[in-house]
């Protein structure tokens, strides 16, 4: 089956490269977005989100004029629904289901006999069975058998979202066999990995056990550390020799996890069948309360915080990307704030960044100056290269804190600190 015209909804992390994508690959692509700022500034050559690579791509896509923008869909081959799906709700939390509801129901009107429709945003399992299904077939027409229905998880990693667009493997989950057999003709268009054939829900499933296996692996890590701590032991030391077992494969502590999926995800499954997933949950937690427990173990290794000056270096949810949210780096700044100390945050990849009670320096010198300690929460290039004796010259003390397990002890101590890393015990493991 050949798909012309294909219709995007959603021009976020993944529906903006993807609809790009199609686009610098021939097909007729029409970018949906209800946010008319997103729009707009597309059309002036610019995109709302970071990812490298990804504003060229989105203006050799425009200039060929294979990518277009609307804010409502209209008929094509082929819809791709790439909206949101965010958390609601503290206990339990659950997915907030109303992006997909809402584009749906835009592409009921357009819907026509052969169309292909497939969802890609994370949702619980048995929602294309259960909830996008029954709105498209308000329009008459039977998923399966007069349209074709399909599950296509996004599976690449913010940072590098282009490259494991096409190189991925990705799975396609119908809801029958000629519903995942139409999603290969459609993402074999770019797609250079494989290809793998499943059921709707199964593809559901698969997205949502991955992002939960990461979830609980470094859960055992943050565990693992706390443990060290008490044991004297160096953490990093012991995950590296275990993972020499070739069935081990340790993940890294560190201040928590964040992002919009790993954070999340794990809450699909336990809400899919909440008296099933004490291991899941129990993860969760951990990893929760890694930022708080970060707090207290950079307090208790500067003999407390408050009214101490200090420079928190980093806030992006992970290294090497500008993204916030759900970062922990935010929640250890918060709890030190509330524990009474001065913090100045630097966050080179979104310099304007800013955590409530924080100072925002405006470069890393200037949140070093003067400051009693300096705590490393992102693993970003640039500040796992910064220089002990640059940092040296400017602040106040020598107390240095490194929550990823990156800055070469060694350095750190020549240049007169007392360097504690997370998941360390008190006489360096
Ligand atoms: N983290 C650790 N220790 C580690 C690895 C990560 O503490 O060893 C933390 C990071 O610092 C970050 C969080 O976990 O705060 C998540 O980072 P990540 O790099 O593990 O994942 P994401 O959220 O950027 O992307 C994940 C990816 N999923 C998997 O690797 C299984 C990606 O492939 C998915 O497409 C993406 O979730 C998604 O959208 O679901």
């Amino acid at each position: 089956m050949k798909f012309e015209s294909l219709c995007v909804l959603g021009l976020g992390y993944i529906g903006l490269p993807t609809a790009c994508t199609f686009a610098t690959h021939g097909v007729k692509v029409l970018g949906v977005d209800v946010n008319p700022r997103v729009l707009e500034v597309l059309r002036q050559g610019d995109i709302h989100i970071q990812e490298p690579g990804l504003r060229a791509l989105a203006q050799s896509a425009l200039e060929s004029g294979n990518l277009t923008l609307a804010e409502q869909p209209s008929a094509a081959d082929a819809f791709l629904i790439a909206v949101p799906t965010p958390i609601v709700g503290v206990s339990p939390p659950r997915a907030d289901l109303r992006a997909v509801v809402a584009a749906a129901e835009m592409i009921l009107p357009h819907l026509r006999r052969g169309n292909l429709v497939v969802l890609e945003s994370t949702s619980p399992p048995r929602t294309t069975v259960d909830m996008v299904a029954p709105i498209l077939e308000r329009s008459g027409l039977r998923a399966g058998a007069d349209f074709l229905l399909a599950y296509s998880p996004e599976r690449v990693l913010p940072g590098q979202i282009l490259r494991e667009l096409v190189e991925n493997a990705r799975v396609i989950g119908g809801v029958n066999p000629a519903s995942s057999e139409a999603g290969r003709d459609l993402y074999s268009v770019f797609v250079k990995g494989e290809i793998v054939l499943s059921d709707a829900t199964t593809a559901e499933m698969v997205k949502l056990m991955e992002n939960t296996y990461r979830d609980v692996n470094i859960g055992i890590a943050n565990e693992f550390a706390r443990l060290a701590e008490h044991l004297d032991v160096d953490v990093w030391k012991a995950i590296e020799i275990a993972n020499l077992h070739p069935r081990v494969g340790i993940l890294r502590p560190g201040p928590g996890v964040g992002g919009h999926c790993i954070s999340l995800d794990p809450w699909f499954l336990a809400e899919a069948a909440p008296g099933e997933t004490p291991l899941i949950r129990a993860a969760r937690q951990v990893n929760a309360s890694q930022p708080a427990y970060t707090a207290q173990f950079i307090a208790s290794r500067m003999g407390g915080v408050r009214g101490r000056t200090m420079a928190a270096l980093g806030l992006a949810y992970k290294a090497d990307v500008d993204d916030l949210r759900e970062s922990p780096a935010v929640g250890v700044v918060s709890a030190l704030v509330q524990a009474g100390a001065f913090v100045r945050t630097w966050e080179p990849l979104a310099p304007e960044a800013h955590v409530e009670g924080a100072e925002t320096a405006a470069g890393v010198e200037e949140a070093l100056r003067g400051a009693q300690a300096v705590v490393l929460l992102v693993d970003h290039r640039e500040l796992r290269q910064l220089d002990p004796a640059r940092a040296a010259a400017v602040m106040a003390g020598r107390v240095a804190v490194d929550t990823r397990g990156v800055w070469p002890r060694a350095d750190w101590e020549a240049a007169g600190y007392q360097l504690s890393v997370l998941g360390v015990g008190q006489t360096g493991g």
